[in-house]
């Protein structure tokens, strides 16, 4: 079945037919329905773990690759506690990524494969990493932005029901929102800054608000999984809310500053409280998803260096592994 982790025994004997075992799925449908969290050696139903496994694998995929349009700034980041603070943020992030394979690991499926998958393209990641981060204004974009669209995602899927996962992102989420005030401060400062500074920093906002609003995933009409996934608490909202959520919080800040967004039918219905938006392009955020973004090939290729850069270091850990003999106390 998978790699490393814990396999409850039922379940290594007979995977699929365990999994529809009507009394089993009832218990932990109840347990879930009773608000409690589903651990590692718990039974789960196969499906739920392999929905586990595909969503936090995606999400620490996400961590790591969304590391690199951020990444290329760090060189070029106007002064010195500019640079420091996204050093740290960039650091953080790859932490991150550390966290939810170790998450995504206690599911069964090893950290090698998940880097394998990603690194060959079969395993999906977010689609905002796939745009290029042009100016210093896409990195106050990203930071205050797009950090606080993980942010309203990740708050409300903390109180879902793995607990591995919960964990992770309860911790995630107190970095995220410094994140977010690094983002919001340079943003800020751009935009009431020079001319020159706040056309710069429209101009991100132009590029990246549609990939901010696919960010949230298909409208709930178009998913696929969020049924399910809501059934068992892993998601607790659905696309289409998270997306709503998201722009009552942020739109009133980008108008407050007088910014614009690039979408003229965009405004709240005071009568059913609900945003309305242009539908934004789903042709475009498939293609993304399938690898054919503007930077797709970029990024990968840049985590297979890296993974190919690091092989002698992994072979010598290992080897150091097998050699160490453990001290007599
Ligand atoms: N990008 O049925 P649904 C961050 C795929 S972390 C790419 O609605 P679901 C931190 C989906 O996988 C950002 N693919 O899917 C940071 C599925 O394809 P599949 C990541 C997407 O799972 C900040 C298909 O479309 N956060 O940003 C996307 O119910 C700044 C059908 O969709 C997470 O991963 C997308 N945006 O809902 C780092 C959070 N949306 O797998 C650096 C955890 C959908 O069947 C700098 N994940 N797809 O082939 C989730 O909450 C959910 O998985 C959703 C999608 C909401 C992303």
């Amino acid at each position: 079945m998978y790699g490393g982790g814990y396999i409850h025994d039922d379940q290594k004997k007979k995977p699929e037919m365990q999994a529809e075992d009507p009394v089993l799925l009832a218990e932990f449908e109840a347990r879930i329905a009773r608000g409690e969290k589903i651990e590692p050696r718990d039974w789960m139903p196969a499906d739920y773990r392999r929905q586990l496994i595909r969503m936090i694998e995606q999400h620490a995929h996400s961590e790591i690759i969304g590391a690199l349009p951020e990444g290329t700034w760090i060189t070029r980041a106007p002064g010195f506690r500019r640079k420091l603070a996204l050093m740290a943020k960039v650091q953080d992030e790859v932490g991150h990524a550390q966290l939810l394979y170790s998450a995504a690991e206690t599911l069964g499926k090893s950290r090698e494969d998940m880097i394998n998958d990603l690194i060959n393209g079969k395993s999906k990641y977010s689609n905002v990493f796939n745009y290029p981060a042009k100016t210093w204004a896409d990195v106050a974009v990203i930071g205050f932005l797009i950090d606080a669209a993980a942010i309203v995602n990740q708050v409300a899927n903390s109180k879902g029901s793995y607990g591995p996962y919960c964990r992770a992102l309860e911790r995630i989420c107190y970095e995220e929102s410094f994140h977010l005030k690094q983002g919001h401060s340079v943003f800020v400062y751009l935009a009431t800054g020079t001319p020159t500074q706040r056309a710069m920093v429209q101009d991100a906002l132009n590029r990246w608000w549609q990939p901010i609003m696919h960010f949230f995933g298909p409208s709930d009409k178009m998913s696929q999984h969020t049924e399910t996934l809501m059934r068992w608490k892993v998601k607790m909202a659905s696309n289409d809310d998270m997306r709503q959520q998201f722009l009552s919080m942020y739109v009133p800040k980008i108008w407050e500053i007088g910014l614009t967004l690039p979408d003229p039918n965009l405004k709240k219905n005071p009568e059913t409280n609900q945003w309305e938006f242009t539908e934004p392009d789903w042709n475009e955020f498939y293609e993304v998803i399938k690898g054919n973004g503007p930077c797709n090939a970029e990024r990968l290729a840049v985590r297979r260096a890296s993974e190919e850069r690091g092989a002698w270091v992994r072979a010598a850990l290992k080897r150091a592994d097998q050699h160490y003999v453990t001290p007599l106390a």
